[in-house]
């Protein structure tokens, strides 16, 4: 059956990528791109694209009923580190706009809804080896608060209303495509940038500090996986927990210096090292791969190989 598509914040770190996976599995004209602004002239031509404020219902409804849109990626959203500066903006934008694709879900304007969660709903009373699925959340950012209250009201419109939405509880995304803006897990970014542009990077989190990452391709091969598995195959509609790898800044600059043997780096962490201090340093994903069959394809040295080919050609 053929569906249109609505992607929101199309423009950003993971929205960019979606929208060119989407594209090609559903045909451009099928996949809308929208953002509060512009993305980049790539983005811009590969298909449609409408200005959007994600808060903005009665502006949401308009492009949904104009476009005859059968699925919504809530893509949008304000990440950890910027959320600490603007709490009430963060929370504003976080909830609502997760509750204006909620309620026009329940209004049947929608069959299906992808809603991203992240590894800050947990909190540092949560055990942080292989956290389990189930256990205590207790998140302590503006953020992680957020994406904790949005689990809880998928779930609850899953019950209540049977809205068919689907979660993913995101690791720190790596990739050369677009940049990350606003997150605690941008360094695993800037790191290869500033290899590869002045061979030294001084990073704002220490040396030992652990966190789950994972390669873009694998959390959209993972986001086409979760939204394509037949319905009855998602028994978990809060978020689902997931993992590809896990590595301490010290040990994603080793792996550079194999390709960049001069490559230096120094450690001053700033505010930022608070909020990772709070989160897990691996995660136990056993239902997403029993559930839908779950498995990543990038490790640490293939990540590193791939993203320094990568941002080489762009150079
Ligand atoms: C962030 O660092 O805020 C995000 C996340 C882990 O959700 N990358």
């Amino acid at each position: 059956m053929q569906k249109n598509i609505l992607i929101i914040g199309a423009c950003g770190q993971i929205g960019t990528e979606l929208t060119y996976a989407l594209r090609e599995t559903y045909g451009s004209d099928r996949v809308i791109a929208s953002d509060i602004r512009e993305g980049n002239e790539a983005l811009m031509n590969s298909g449609p694209f409408e200005l959007l404020d994600a808060t903005d219902y009665d502006a949401m409804e308009e492009v949904i009923a104009y476009h005859e849109i059968d699925e919504v990626y809530l893509m949008a959203a304000m990440l950890s580190a910027t959320a600490e500066k603007f709490p009430m903006r963060a929370w504003n934008l976080n909830m609502n706009s997760l509750f204006n694709v909620l309620n026009l879900a329940r209004q049947k304007k929608l069959s299906k809804v992808f809603w991203p969660s992240s590894i800050a709903v947990f909190g540092s009373n949560t055990p942080s080896v292989n956290t389990p699925q189930h256990t205590i959340m207790e998140p302590s950012t503006v953020y992680g608060i957020s994406k904790q209250s949005g689990e809880r009201w998928c779930e609850y419109y899953y019950n209540k209303f049977g809205v068919d939405v689907r979660s993913i509880r995101y690791p720190g995304l790596i990739s050369w495509k677009t940049q990350p803006g606003g997150g605690t897990t941008d360094y695993a970014v800037e790191i290869y940038h500033k290899a590869l542009a002045d061979q030294k990077y001084t990073c704002f989190l220490k040396e030992k500090t652990k966190l789950p990452m994972m390669f873009m391709d694998d959390a959209i091969k993972a986001t086409l996986q979760i939204m394509n598995a037949p319905k009855e195959q998602i028994k978990i509609r809060s978020s689902y927990n997931l993992a590809a790898m896990s590595f301490n800044p010290r040990e994603l600059a080793s792996c550079i210096q194999k390709h960049i043997p001069n490559f230096e780096v120094n450690f001053q962490p700033d505010f930022r090292q608070a909020i990772a201090d709070t989160w897990p340093s691996s995660i136990d994903d056993l239902r997403a791969q029993e559930d839908w069959n779950w498995n990543a394809d990038f490790d640490l040295e293939k990540t590193t190989a791939e993203m320094l080919k990568q941002l080489n050609n762009k150079l």
